[in-house]
């Protein structure tokens, strides 16, 4: 690959509101800030989103868990004092000097998530071709790129179980085709129960987001006559080793989202059976160039995957769907359209939903979308530009 100097490096906090807000066992998110990066180089742009969020900052105590220590806050110090620094000026011929970064960092994978993004757009545009196909550029892969993948919809705990009912109902008759539940302790086989007395085929899968402890094992036993896809993080946000203990009672499949930041840690959890799938998404482990590591590793081990989501614009969105077109993301990830989140996205067009509950990728050169820079402006809290 031809090298590209990065002449400029834009960061950008911005703050969409969200359609809905989103619940989950450790908060809820009414608006959604991200920070957005973009690099130039010889008149091309790469774009990329990173997703550390912002979960109730500025609340109490009670409102401060988070699903990483991550932070809008803490991304743009890395971003800004470390990774743009090292970054602005250089020659740049593949996304893997982002990942060599990300490695002697030792830790914030979002921050590094959101610049390798950008990287990979601008070199896949500097080739002329979409990421997907980047993606799977000599990989040596046997199956050819797909052009549509397959997708679900998340749904965060609701008011009541009517109105969970009724939610599902909307995204099932929108066309989705798997829904997944966020549960606690408390909103679990009572909800389930329900669902499954309404939509008995619907293919459903739960999300605890490390709510539950292993003492709670013979509850979440209760589960397994739903037939059920998977559970999602059940058990602690930094444990592998109490999951196997789990999933040696369970018969339903756990799928661990959290604990999973390196090719390492998912090796581990397959060897001692924490996890029978992985959720992989860029964000939590770094960037695409992990991700597809994971992801090649999974594939070899007959371990499917897919791809989860943070509530991403387009921008993310966009990158979510390329790295969801290798061959071993068998499963529909949590990458809904545009107007599932937000009444205005970032990106022109929005993505939708295909009758089939898949989102096709875009065709255009690297993320293949095009950033709506106008509005963009109007959503930013604050930039900062790195230059050479
Ligand atoms: O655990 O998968 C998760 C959103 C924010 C943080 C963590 C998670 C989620 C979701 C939303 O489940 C998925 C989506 O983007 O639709
Ligand atoms: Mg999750």
């Amino acid at each position: 690959m031809s090298k590209h100097k990065l002449e400029s490096i834009q960061l950008r906090l911005i703050k969409m509101p969200l359609k809905h807000p989103f619940q989950t066992s450790f908060g809820i998110e009414k608006d959604r800030q991200c920070i957005i990066v973009s690099l130039q180089s010889s008149g091309l742009t790469g774009w990329g989103e990173c997703v550390a969020s912002q979960f109730g900052a500025g609340a109490g105590p009670e409102h401060w868990a988070f699903y990483s220590y991550e932070t809008t806050g803490t991304a743009w110090h890395i971003l800004k004092d470390f990774l743009a620094p090292a970054l602005i000026g250089k020659e740049i011929d593949s996304p893997s000097m982002v990942a060599d970064l990300h490695a002697r960092l030792r830790g914030h994978p979002m921050a590094c998530a959101g610049i390798e993004a950008a990287v990979w757009d601008l070199l896949a545009k500097a080739e002329g071709i979409p990421l997907a196909d980047l993606l799977h550029a000599g990989q040596g892969y046997d199956s050819p790129r797909p052009d549509r993948v397959s997708t679900g919809v998340s749904i965060g705990i609701q008011p009541s179980i009517e109105a969970t009912l009724q939610r599902i109902a909307a995204f099932t008759e929108e066309g989705y085709g798997r829904i997944k539940l966020k549960i606690k302790p408390g909103w679990d086989i009572d909800l389930v129960s329900a669902v499954r007395a309404d939509f008995p085929d619907l293919p459903l899968m739960l999300d605890a987001n490390s709510a539950y402890t292993l003492a709670d094992a013979e509850h979440l036993k209760k589960l397994d006559t739903f037939n059920l896809m998977m559970i999602e993080q059940p058990l602690a946000h930094d444990d592998i080793f109490q999951h196997a203990k789990l999933q040696a009672q369970l018969d339903t499949p756990i799928c661990l989202d959290e604990s999973i930041h390196s090719l390492d840690q998912a090796a581990w959890a397959y060897e001692i059976d924490a996890a029978r799938i992985i959720n992989i998404k860029p964000g939590r482990v770094g960037g695409l160039w992990n991700a597809r590591r994971m992801h090649d590793f999974s594939l070899k081990s007959g371990k499917p995957v897919w791809c989860g989501g943070m509530l991403e614009t387009g921008i993310g969105r966009a990158a979510n769907l390329a790295l969801s077109s290798l061959p071993g993301y068998t499963l529909p990830g949590d990458i809904s359209a545009s107007d599932r989140y937000y009444e205005e996205d970032i990106i022109d067009p929005p993505f939708t939903l295909n009758a089939d509950s898949t989102i096709s990728l875009p065709t255009d050169p690297g993320l293949g979308v095009k950033v709506r820079e106008k509005l963009l402006e109007e959503l930013t809290l604050e930039k900062t530009t790195i230059t050479t």
